[in-house]
């Protein structure tokens, strides 16, 4: 008997309660009440090869609710990533185990932002989703065709970076651009609504988005929501309703499952709920092959993609790129001096105006204003989905000095307005 979604999403919610249990800390409630959701994102729409975790085309799966990282973790393990383990799992908040309290990007292949800071997530997404549309013009849809999902919480969506981050994803029309709100009216100490009357699909509307809702526990509705958000050229926000630590009897539905161990008596009812007799750290072999032959979905298209790059005519641009190598000839130095040639000094956010324009191209701008705040998740999260140009690569092959280079010019050139930015600029750059 196929094994069904519903078994499947269970998986993740044992996992999860189970994890926060052995840990004594952490957010059981969320990953148990988008569990279906995720199932049905990684199981049908989801474009990932766990093999290959740095696949250039992959989508971008970004869990912006980062206190929910369980739910991240068991996917990653479930669908064949070599890393979690299961014994990673069973360590969860340990000192030496990679599923940390929150996902860090370094810890994990699979996890494309570290988040947990609210908003942060979303914010990194329109990034990511910028620059795909940026490799896109220059690559094409042959190499470059990929989308960006996000899991948001209720706090996510209230954090001011989403509201400006939002805003430039709707006016450039990111229509890769698929945000998953995990819409259970629950924050960490309560209602929703004893802090928040804010219409927000209302306010995402208002911003050029897209929006839909859907039962987020009932795979073909939130199937049918994600065929709609797919289908709309603009950004796409779907309200999943769903109930925080859904499938435990006596505590879904309540702040108490946010972020605290369900303990053992609920997890012994929970378990009978689910029909799960198995104990912790320990999977069905049926559901284990299920969750590992979704995994299994991207090696195909992956395979496929590799042929089209291995003879597409722009293979070694574009894999430079990807590695975030310099052009051959680059020199820093020049361009530091074009940097600050005219005016004499930079601001950081003159600096901003000299960004590319994700769609048009490197010689549109962006206007500097309108992206002043959100701009270093922006440039981190387009160095971090790779592939920007020799700015992006100038500022990750170095270290961590340079990577402070622009700004370390201007406060020297602040300090010091007789000797200029020039001056300070031969001076750090005398081996560059
Ligand atoms: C910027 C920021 N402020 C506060 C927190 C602390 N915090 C973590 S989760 C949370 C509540 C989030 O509520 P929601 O997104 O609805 O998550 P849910 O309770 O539904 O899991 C808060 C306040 C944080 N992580 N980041
Ligand atoms: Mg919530």
């Amino acid at each position: 008997m196929p094994v069904t979604e519903k078994r499947l999403a269970d998986t993740i919610r044992v996992l999860a309660m189970d994890a926060v249990q052995a840990a004594n800390s952490g957010h059981p409630g969320m990953p148990m009440g988008m569990a279906d959701v995720a199932t049905v994102l990684f199981k049908d729409y989801l474009k990932f090869d766990p093999a290959d975790p740095q696949w250039a085309d992959r989508d971008r799966f970004v869990l912006s609710a980062g206190h929910g990282s369980m739910l991240i973790y068991a996917l990653l393990h479930l669908t064949g990533y070599a890393e979690p383990t299961m014994q990673d799992i069973a360590n969860f908040r340990q000192v030496d185990s990679p599923c940390a309290g929150h996902p860090e990007n370094f810890l994990l292949p699979g996890v494309e932002a570290t988040t947990g800071p609210l908003g942060q997530g979303l914010a990194m997404a329109v990034g990511m989703a910028m620059a795909e549309r940026h490799l896109n013009a220059n690559f094409g849809d042959e190499l470059v065709d990929h989308r960006t999902w996000v899991i948001a919480g209720d706090g996510c969506l209230m954090e001011g970076v989403n509201h400006e981050a939002i805003g430039l994803a709707g006016h450039l029309g990111l229509g890769r651009l698929n945000v998953l709100w995990d819409d259970n009216k629950i924050t960490i100490d309560g209602a929703v609504s004893m802090s928040s009357s804010e219409d927000v699909l209302a306010r995402y509307a208002a911003t050029g988005w897209h929006v839909t809702a859907c039962d987020g526990h009932d795979p073909a509705d939130v199937r049918r929501a994600m065929d709609e958000a797919v289908a709309d050229p603009r950004p796409s926000l779907i309200a999943c309703r769903t109930h925080i630590g859904h499938g435990s009897p006596n505590m879904a539905g309540s702040h108490k499952v946010h972020g605290a161990p369900l303990g053992a008596a609920e997890i012994a009812e929970t378990r009978k709920a689910l029909d799960w007799d198995l104990p912790p750290f320990e999977l069905p072999e049926d559901v284990k092959a299920a969750w590992l032959e979704i995994g299994q979905r991207g090696k195909a298209p992956r395979a496929q993609w590799q042929d089209r790059l291995a003879s597409h005519s722009s293979k070694v641009e574009f894999e430079r790129r990807m590695k975030g190598e310099l052009p051959a000839g680059f020199s820093l130095k020049s361009y530091l001096d074009g940097l600050i040639a005219e005016p004499k000094k930079v601001a950081t956010r003159k600096a901003s105006e000299m960004e590319p324009h994700p769609v048009q191209g490197p010689e549109g701008r962006l206007q500097p204003r309108r992206l002043f705040r959100p701009l270093c998740l922006l440039w981190h999260s387009r160095i971090r989905h790779g592939g920007g140009d020799e700015r992006h690569g100038a500022a990750r092959g170095r270290d961590p000095l340079w990577r402070h280079l622009p700004h370390l010019l201007r406060l020297c050139a602040q300090r010091d307005p007789h000797v200029g930015a020039a001056a300070a600029a031969r001076h750090l750059c005398a081996d560059a």
